[in-house]
């Protein structure tokens, strides 16, 4: 992965991604395409200077979207999808059984559904509303909870190896964690903390973290 400055610095035959670092739909983006080994291009936008060239490609004008030989992704799952049907490397999906890929599908859709919603409740809450702010720590658990269960005696959530399923979900649980992290520190969810702590130091994670050297 490579930051480019400018949209026309590009390799054009490269994979193109606009991204935003701390987004956690680019987050899975980028490190499905770094555990596919694929050699790519990044710009980082501002969300409140989205760049024109963006807006054309897509015009919902979120991030990620990915470009490549005139064809354009712009769902977060689609680029995953893309990234390791191209690979042979990573083919995490391939490897999933079909109970496996039930899971995999099912957790993600209650995380990028319910537990999006309840994060950004959480989120923007007002530090003062204590109350209120405890009862939506409470509902955002209920989706950990069934990690945990998922996370049964394994690493990650669906085996040993980290797969499509830790990527799609880790960037979401880590903002719900740094929301307020002593309160996350203090949960009883053992194994969901372990993996948290493995994926977040995880190389794939700390190499789709690399801030750009310049900002837009
Ligand atoms: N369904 C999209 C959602 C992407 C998304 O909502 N990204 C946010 C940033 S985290 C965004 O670009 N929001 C547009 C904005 O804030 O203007 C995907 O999976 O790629």
């Amino acid at each position: 992965m490579n930051y480019v400055k400018e949209f026309s610095s590009r390799d054009i035959d490269k994979p193109f991604l606009f991204s935003y670092r701390r987004c956690p739909y680019a987050m899975r983006a980028r490190m499905a395409m770094l555990s596919a080994n694929i050699s790519f291009d990044a710009y980082e936008i501002s969300l409140r200077d989205k760049p024109e060239e963006l807006i054309k490609l897509s015009p919902k004008a979120t991030v990620p979207v990915l470009l490549y030989n005139n064809k354009v992704i712009d769902e977060s799952l689609d680029i995953m999808l893309w990234a390791y049907a191209i690979s042979d490397e990573s083919n995490h999906l391939i490897i999933l059984s079909q109970h496996e890929r039930e899971v995999t599908d099912n957790l993600i859709t209650v995380n990028d559904c319910e537990f999006k919603k309840q994060l950004d409740a959480y989120k923007y809450e007002p530090i003062e509303n204590i109350l209120v702010r405890d009862d939506l720590f409470k509902k955002g658990l209920l989706f950990l909870e069934s990690l945990e269960i998922c996370l049964g005696n394994h690493k990650f959530l669906i085996g040993n190896r980290v797969s499509f399923a830790d990527i799609a979900i880790f960037p979401f649980i880590r903002q719900f964690a740094h929301v307020d992290i002593d309160r996350f520190t203090n949960i009883k969810l053992i194994k969901t903390k372990k993996w948290f702590e493995l994926m977040g130091s995880d190389e794939l994670f700390l190499r789709a973290m690399i801030r750009p050297e310049f900002t837009n």
